[in-house]
């Protein structure tokens, strides 16, 4: 009598279906309870039936939170079946780029292998997202997008942020989610945390009840040969502690960009107004200014796995560019990606001289959108900023419209 309910029960259908099942679970225990009080039996045989009942509830409950184990090992079956394909006939490293692996066993952490890891630190509104997604093109690439998401907006500097920061990008980039329950919560509710990770999405949107359970995380990113992250909420400085890990192996790229142009882009975003950290000129130029002196340290010591590059050289020549970092990183430049580069690029072909002056071109936008005052007021708080970065003051109203703001700048 019990097992029609319970199999009907166990489904999950509308919240109409549910209370229809409920009606007749009600009414079967009514009728049940009539049954055997009409038996004339005592009231044992009745408390029987209810604890029977809800044991088989429990049990039932147990059962489907077990279930997910088969609905991972598929999961996981069918991605690392997507990642061979990915990677047939990629020209494996071997030795060049300082990277010895020959095989994908190499690079997969799920068979003992070392991912090539690779790093974007940089700030909001800074082309980032950009140079994220064209990383995110390269064939089995599994993209840790803006793994700090959940401090929401501010900068980390120094403690008492900096420890936990760090210990969480440690984490990810080891493929470690088992503590990381802040920033999975924060996931659930805000899914670009994730949708920029393309090949997890798919699954994400195959299989909801997995996406944010450790226990899928940790053995669905085990299976990727690349790992790339990138972060505009951690200052360069605290970053060589990870470049100090020999066991992580990250190279990593700082992204820097004309204050006027990120400001500009930061005025239309609503959530930055109102907070210091993005909307004051003065300590978005007294991080790059820390920043610099970072670079120069970083560049001394890790030559083959420190490199900054401004947004504004990767956009002017964004082929040139782009084929530039992914030989520092030790990643092919797959069809992919000139694929990538042809759709998401509108560079005219006249050359550089030809892009300053091109009003639409978005790394100069700011020349036309900010009024002069606004740009000397972001001048004079930038000045040694701009100095050290090698980006031109506008003199005046016209010469703001139509100068070249790109000068040289150097690390040694
Ligand atoms: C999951 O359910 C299937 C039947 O649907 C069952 O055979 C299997 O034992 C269950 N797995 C676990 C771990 O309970
Ligand atoms: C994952 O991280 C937790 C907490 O940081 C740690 O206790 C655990 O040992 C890590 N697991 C692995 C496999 O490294
Ligand atoms: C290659 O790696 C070794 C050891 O990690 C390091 O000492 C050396 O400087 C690296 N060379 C290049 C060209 O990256
Ligand atoms: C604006 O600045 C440019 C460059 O310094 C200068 O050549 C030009 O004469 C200035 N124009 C005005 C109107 O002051």
């Amino acid at each position: 009598m019990q097992l029609p309910v319970l199999v009907c029960c166990r489904r999950r259908f509308s919240a109409y279906s549910v209370a229809v099942v409920c009606s007749v679970c009600l009414l079967m225990l009514i009728v049940s309870h009539r049954l055997v009080n009409s038996a004339a039996l005592d009231r044992a045989p009745f408390l029987d039936i209810s604890r029977t009942f809800q044991q088989s509830w429990s049990n039932n409950e147990v059962e489907s939170e077990n279930n997910f184990t088969s609905e991972i090992e598929k999961v996981i079956n069918e991605q690392r079946q997507i990642i061979a394909e990915e990677m047939l006939d990629y020209p494996y490293p071997a030795g060049r780029y300082n990277i010895s692996a020959r095989s994908l066993d190499d690079l997969v952490p799920d068979m003992s292998g070392t991912p090539i890891r690779s790093l974007i630190i940089t700030t909001w509104r800074s082309g980032s997202t950009f140079l994220g997604d064209v990383l995110n093109s390269h064939p089995a690439n599994y993209y840790h997008y803006e793994p700090l998401l959940d401090y929401e907006i501010i900068q980390i500097r120094g403690e008492p942020l900096a420890t936990g920061a760090i210990k969480n990008l440690k984490n990810l980039l080891n493929c470690n989610y088992t503590d990381m329950e802040h920033y999975l919560n924060y996931g659930k509710e805000h899914v670009w945390l994730f949708n920029h990770n393309t090949r997890l999405w798919d699954q994400c949107q195959e299989h909801p009840s997995i996406c944010w359970l450790p226990e899928f995380l940790n053995p669905f990113c085990h299976l990727f040969p690349f790992q790339s992250m990138k972060v505009v909420r951690l200052r360069l400085s605290l970053v060589e502690e990870l470049l100090e890990d020999p066991s992580l192996g990250v190279r990593v790229v700082l992204l820097v960009r004309d204050p006027r142009g990120t400001l500009q882009s930061r005025k239309h975003r609503d959530w930055c107004p109102g907070n210091p950290d993005c909307f004051e000129p003065l300590r978005l130029c007294t991080d790059l200014v820390a920043d610099y002196s970072a670079a120069v340290r970083l560049t001394m010591k890790y030559p083959h796995r420190f490199r900054a590059v401004r947004y504004e050289d990767l956009s002017v020549e964004p082929h040139k560019g782009v084929q530039d970092l992914f030989q520092f990183f030790g990643l092919d430049f797959h069809p992919n990606i000139q694929l990538f580069l042809d759709t998401h690029t509108k560079v005219n072909v006249g050359g550089v001289s030809s892009t300053y002056r091109n009003s639409k071109s978005a790394p100069f936008h700011w020349r036309q959108d900010l009024t002069h005052s606004e740009v000397r007021a972001i001048q004079r708080a930038c000045a040694p900023a701009m100095h050290y970065w090698g980006y031109r003051r506008a003199a005046n109203s016209s010469h703001q419209k139509e100068f070249n703001p790109l000068g040289e700048f150097s690390l040694s």
